[in-house]
């Protein structure tokens, strides 16, 4: 951590429990719009059926998985798409600032104001104890919002993610802190998000009507 802060780019976040680093502006050996022109038309994007509280719901946005292993949430199993060339030179770039090893990404794509994502923490046993999750962000600048999971003196936290900035979220930020983005009332442009992540493969739980 001491020598991601020394090397001058990444900024860590005051934030109790959690433990948050920023780059505000990554070099991708690239332009942002340009990245981003790119991804959005070679990418398949599917919008999600996800089952909140047994209820089938369509995601407000779209998203892609792409990588090594699969990965399940809310009730959905994502099957990975392989890497792309461009996939693959951002993964290494974001290994290489946040010295971390991903092997998965989730691609968001929040087409204008009224896509979002629900609150919540990244904390699919799947992801480890203490997961390392890169979010690079395009496009849009959209808030990101951080609540405290139990602490009601924490005030929640409005964090804006300009286009070519990457957050780390390590340690135990997942347990302790759940977060989101909203839907806007005003209108906005689009905004990418990639999420980094290194997926673990568990054992599934034992059938109980199986005795090995
Ligand atoms: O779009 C973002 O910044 C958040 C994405 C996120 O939380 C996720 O993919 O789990
Ligand atoms: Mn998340």
């Amino acid at each position: 951590m001491r020598d991601l802060l020394s090397s001058g780019q990444a900024e860590a976040l005051p934030l109790n429990d959690a433990d948050l680093l920023l780059w505000r502006q990554v070099d991708l050996g690239v332009n942002y719009d340009q990245l981003m022109a790119k991804l959005l038309d070679e990418t398949e994007w599917r919008q999600e059926q996800i089952t909140v509280y047994g209820k089938p719901y369509l995601q407000p946005r779209l998203s892609a998985w792409h990588g090594d292993m699969g990965y399940s949430y809310s009730g959905i199993r994502l099957q990975p798409l392989p890497w792309t060339p461009v996939l693959w030179r951002l993964k290494q770039r974001v290994e290489t600032l946040t010295r971390e090893q991903f092997n998965s990404v989730l691609l968001n794509y929040y087409r204008d104001h009224n896509d979002s994502m629900g609150m919540h923490s990244d904390d699919e046993r799947e992801l480890g104890e203490q997961p390392a999750i890169a979010s690079l962000s395009l496009g849009e600048t959209r808030d990101f919002i951080l609540k405290h999971r139990w602490r009601k003196d924490l005030k929640s936290v409005k964090l804006p993610l300009d286009s070519g900035s990457l957050l780390l979220m390590r340690g135990d930020t997942q347990k302790n802190w759940r977060h989101g983005i909203n839907k806007l009332r005003r209108a906005c442009g689009p905004r990418m998000n990639l999420t980094f992540r290194n997926i673990i493969p568990v054992a599934p739980p034992k059938s109980p009507l199986r005795d090995d």
